[in-house]
């Protein structure tokens, strides 16, 4: 009988949240996530494009802490393209952002 008791308590009891292995290692308000850039300054991580939810300007935003690392205000969501490729060969990407002009950085 109380293994009985205990079964169906284990069964209207679900597992908690934590017990998914995920940790949340930080979150960014206010934009929306757009790709996966590569890792374009140098350091040891990878960078992340968002677009501001208040006026759709991209920015780059460090993938290790979630720090915006640049922001490029003429250059909005739905009307540029940001790429990262090595343009110059040494081994280190640079970004092209793209809309009607092309900025390329490093
Ligand atoms: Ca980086
Ligand atoms: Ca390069």
């Amino acid at each position: 009988m109380f293994l009985s008791l205990l079964f169906v308590g284990r069964l209207l009891s679900p597992a908690p949240a934590a017990a998914s292995g995920f940790a949340q290692l930080w979150a960014l308000t206010g934009w929306d996530f757009v790709q996966d850039v590569g890792n374009t300054d140098g350091d040891a991580q990878r960078e992340l494009l968002f677009a501001s939810k208040v006026d759709g300007h991209v920015a780059l935003v460090d993938g290790l802490t979630g720090a915006i690392a640049m922001e490029f205000p003429e250059f909005k969501n739905d009307n540029s393209t940001l790429t990262a490729t090595d343009v110059d060969g040494d081994g280190r990407l640079e970004r092209a952002v793209e809309s009607r002009t092309v900025l390329v950085t490093r």
